[in-house]
């Protein structure tokens, strides 16, 4: 760990005259090279385009707190145990041996980046986290609320996840932790939830909830001396709301409804408008309608007039929704393989069976439905990407179909397995089976750290045209956090990427773009040249 407030030196250097790093920021210059298709007649015709860009990023990492509604679940209870166990190197025994505490599967921690060859021709990497300088997770401030009033020693050993001799060494400084009561409003979760709601913001009144909450991201970000606080949304997941006119179709009425504490107002809408109106980002962690049309527009109004570091908030504020943790993550990559080995999925089915407190409020028509939509849209985008296989003739659909079951026995060990049924050659099959066991929350919980540590890093970045005088920051939607996010919003008019490694590759080119070096290529065209 280091501090988080200091500005840090990256340990990459890039030596190239269109970078420079400065005392606070490194400035970059960039050609965007791509190509625009236009049709004419029977012929495509392609040109390709270069537009010259500078990006400039702040060195000076913010000192950042995370809050997560739902802190006293499987994923807040495992982050926290996990960052707390991090920043003392705890070690702690297993049935394997001496486990060293670590961050496996975060990107950002424990994934790398390859910058070029050295002399010999050979591949070089870095840590991810390296190229330019990111938040690290250990100096997280961690926060936030739950229903429910267990502190997180309680919450923790309630979860069943981590090893017992890894509990018992953090279990004195998690119990100091207690949730902040939150906004239950029993319609939105399954019924089966109502016996942990013991830790509630009193009332009914969807206005004085609203106050109540940006009160607390207040309190905490200066309780703490925050430059930085991030909100996720990793409670149970809700249904959806009804989008219904004059109620939560614009900002006003949506506000107004609020006033009134009309009943289709969710909390996961009490809390992203809580976030808007503080300027805070807010990231949603699971499947439900949250960002109803008037708080998305309700955030496009406040960043014209916020400004500054207002246009963060609306920057990965409708980031949203549901953590792409593990089936949906594998059918991101294999959906995208076949479709482009030129095979022709006909059927995706995915069970899957687990025995968390989430399986259980999925085992509710209305939240498992919520759940059914974010996992099902994820080979849409697949399948439009190729005419070849898809097309009027033989049809656009591949049969996807999707099962929950709560099995209580298996815990966090969640099960999945998925049948992937394609068309080959002649007329043949092929048909792959998958079987996956896996902590579900062990998964879960290394995405919520990337997404903060790359929303954190995208507020510092800046870009502009060549012969733009003003800097700007990104568009709002912050896209490259959809690599983590099963159904990611885009742009409006924009297309949405589900496919996993070309979520990668956006990722890792930008980071490359900010210190100036070209979108990596794996042409090795060393080793081809005569
Ligand atoms: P969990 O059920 O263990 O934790 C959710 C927590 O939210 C509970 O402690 C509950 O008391 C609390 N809660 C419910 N309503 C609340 C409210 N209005 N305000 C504050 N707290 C509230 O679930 P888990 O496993 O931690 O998952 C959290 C969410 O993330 C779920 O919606 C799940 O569907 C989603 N998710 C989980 C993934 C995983 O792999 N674990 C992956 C993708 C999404
Ligand atoms: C079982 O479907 C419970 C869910 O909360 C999932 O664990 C979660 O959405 C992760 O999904 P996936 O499909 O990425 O493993």
């Amino acid at each position: 760990s280091s501090n988080g407030s200091a500005a840090r030196d990256p340990s990459v250097f890039v030596d190239a005259p269109n970078v420079k790093y400065e005392a606070n920021q490194i400035l970059s210059e960039y050609v965007y090279e791509n190509a625009h298709v236009i049709q004419s007649n029977d012929r495509l015709i392609v040109r390709p385009t270069k537009s010259a860009f500078e990006f400039k990023t702040e060195t000076h990492v913010r000192r950042t707190g995370l809050m997560m509604i739902g802190l006293g679940g499987n994923n807040g209870s495992t982050l926290t145990a996990t960052i707390v166990a991090n920043r003392s190197k705890t070690t702690f025994q297993t049935k394997n041996g001496l486990q060293e505490s670590n961050y496996y599967g975060s990107v950002t921690q424990s994934s790398t980046l390859k910058l070029g060859i050295d002399a010999q021709g050979k591949d070089v990497y870095v840590p991810f986290s390296q190229i330019v300088p990111m938040v690290h997770p250990n100096d997280l401030v961690i926060g936030g609320w739950d229903i429910n009033s267990a502190n997180l020693a309680n919450a923790m050993s309630r979860a069943k996840v981590l090893e017992y001799d890894l509990q018992r060494q953090v279990s004195k400084e998690l119990s100091q932790i207690k949730p902040l009561p939150s906004i239950y409003y029993p319609d939105f979760i399954a019924a089966n939830q109502s016996d942990r709601a013991d830790n509630l913001i009193p009332g009914n009144d969807k206005s004085a909830h609203l106050e109540h909450i940006r009160k607390d991201i207040r309190d905490f970000k200066q309780k703490n001396r925050l430059e930085r606080v991030v909100v996720i949304w990793t409670a149970n997941t809700e249904r959806y709301a009804d989008v219904i006119p004059g109620v939560n179709d614009t900002a006003d009425n949506l506000l107004e409804a609020v006033k009134s504490s009309h009943a289709e107002i969710a909390p996961s809408t009490i809390f992203a408008l809580a976030c808007i109106l503080e300027g805070v980002p807010f990231i949603n962690g699971a499947p439900q309608n949250t960002l109803v049309p008037g708080c998305i527009e309700l955030a496009e109004q406040k960043r014209s007039f916020i400004g500054g570091d207002g246009a963060f908030l609306y920057l990965d504020f409708m980031l949203t929704p549901d953590f792409k943790s593990g089936q949906t993550k594998i059918k991101s990559v294999l959906a995208q393989f076949l479709v482009d080995a030129g095979i022709r999925p006909l059927s995706i089915v995915s069970y899957n069976h687990l025995g968390n407190n989430d399986g259980k409020n999925l085992s509710a028509p209305q939240q498992f439905r919520s759940k059914e939509i974010s996992k099902a849209s994820v080979v849409d985008d697949v399948i439009s990407s190729n005419q070849i296989l898809f097309n009027d003739k033989v049809g656009k659909n591949v049969d996807h179909c999707i099962v929950i079951k709560y099995v209580p026995a298996v815990g966090d060990s969640k099960v999945a397995m998925d049948e992937y049924h394609s068309e080959l050659m002649m007329g043949g099959r092929n048909t792959i089976s998958m079987h996956t066991v896996c902590e579900d929350s062990l998964l879960a919980s290394p995405l919520i750290i990337d997404l903060v540590v790359v929303a954190e890093l995208f507020s510092r970045v800046q870009y502009r045209s060549k012969g733009e005088t003003e800097w700007k920051p990104f568009y709002s939607v912050l896209s490259v956090l959809s690599y983590w996010l099963k159904a990611p919003v885009t742009r409006p008019g924009t297309d949405v990427v589900n496919g996993l490694n070309k979520q990668r590759a956006c990722l890792e080119n930008l980071l490359r773009a900010f210190v100036g070096m070209a979108p990596a290529n794996e042409m090795k065209l060393e080793e081809k040249s005569m």
